[in-house]
């Protein structure tokens, strides 16, 4: 086998809310494996403070101010990055929210928000992207989807609606455009230490472990929470030529969680 399949050499990757947390990580694996760095978050600030972190890796990324619930905004940037960069081969659909509040308390503006930049999101950033890796034969689109994409748990509500509904938009854009070698997969993280899960594992008054930081290691057959890092392997191979016919699959990364009924009490 010729193990530069792996290498991401010449491609244009494009990672959305990629400032920090899991996409940034996803990032810098890519440039690691050699990829040109394209990223943006919702604020000025936040490109800011992303474009120092790549730039202490020694990354020269690109990064720009978009909300990615904005179509006309996506349109804009994608035929920005093909003007400044070059056509966008990959595409990781990162960028997310979460809002942790019982179904009957939550807004159903809140559950619309939730949905809009996990779900929607998705679908007008790689509706974007398509129609050039069409006409260049060949393109990936990774979206990251969550334990949520398979199970529930309280408060989550619209995060696993979106979630789940983006494992089927990923086998949907599997479906309608492999013929053009074009490759949509997910990346399943199990329960990752980021800024997003930091409330699930906040020392509690008494110095005593989270309840759910403890509930999360003993549902997890690896007994911890994942990193960013484990993430880097996996999305360099849905990345890469490697995995050119792995399409409309859901990579879990999550430990064996999905995979354990738990430990007997
Ligand atoms: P994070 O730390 O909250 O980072 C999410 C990034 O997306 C932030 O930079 C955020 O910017 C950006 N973003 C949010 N809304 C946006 C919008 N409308 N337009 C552009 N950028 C936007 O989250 P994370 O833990 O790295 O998670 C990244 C992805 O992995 C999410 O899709 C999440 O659902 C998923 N995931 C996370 C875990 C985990 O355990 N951490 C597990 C499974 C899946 P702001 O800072 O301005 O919000
Ligand atoms: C939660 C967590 C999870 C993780 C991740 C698990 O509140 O349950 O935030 O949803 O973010 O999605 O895969």
């Amino acid at each position: 086998m010729d193990m530069n399949a792996f290498s991401l050499q010449h491609k244009i990757a494009w990672i959305t809310g990629g400032s920090y947390g899991i996409g940034f990580a996803i990032a810098e694996a890519f440039a690691a494996a050699g990829a040109t760095i394209v990223f943006n978050d919702i604020r000025q600030e936040l490109v800011d403070k992303g474009l120092a972190a790549y730039r202490d890796k020694g990354i020269a990324a690109r990064g720009y101010v978009c909300d990615v619930t904005d179509e006309s905004a996506v349109q804009a940037l994608v035929a920005r990055i093909q003007d400044e960069v070059g056509v966008i081969d990959i595409l990781v659909n990162n960028a997310g929210i979460i809002k942790r509040v019982p179904m009957t308390e939550m807004s159903a503006e809140d559950f619309r928000k939730v949905v809009d930049i996990d779900l929607n999101a998705p679908f007008i950033c790689a509706k974007a992207v398509l129609p050039a890796m069409i006409q260049k034969g060949h393109g990936k689109i990774i979206n990251i989807c969550s334990m949520m994409s398979e199970l529930g748990r309280e408060t989550v509500s619209a995060y696993a609606a979106a979630k789940g509904g983006l494992k089927m938009l990923t086998r949907n854009i599997c479906s309608e455009y492999g013929e053009h070698n074009i490759q949509c997969n997910g990346i399943g993280p199990g329960y990752i230490e980021t800024p997003q899960t930091a409330p699930l594992r906040q020392r509690q008054p008494d110095g005593s472990r989270h309840p759910f930081d403890q509930f999360i290691v003993s549902k997890t057959p690896a007994a911890r929470w994942g990193t960013t890092d484990d993430l880097q392997g996996p999305a360099v191979f849905l990345a890469s030529d490697a995995s050119n016919f792995v399409n409309g699959h859901i990579l879990y990364v999550d430990g064996g969680i999905l995979a354990y009924i738990g430990k007997q009490p």
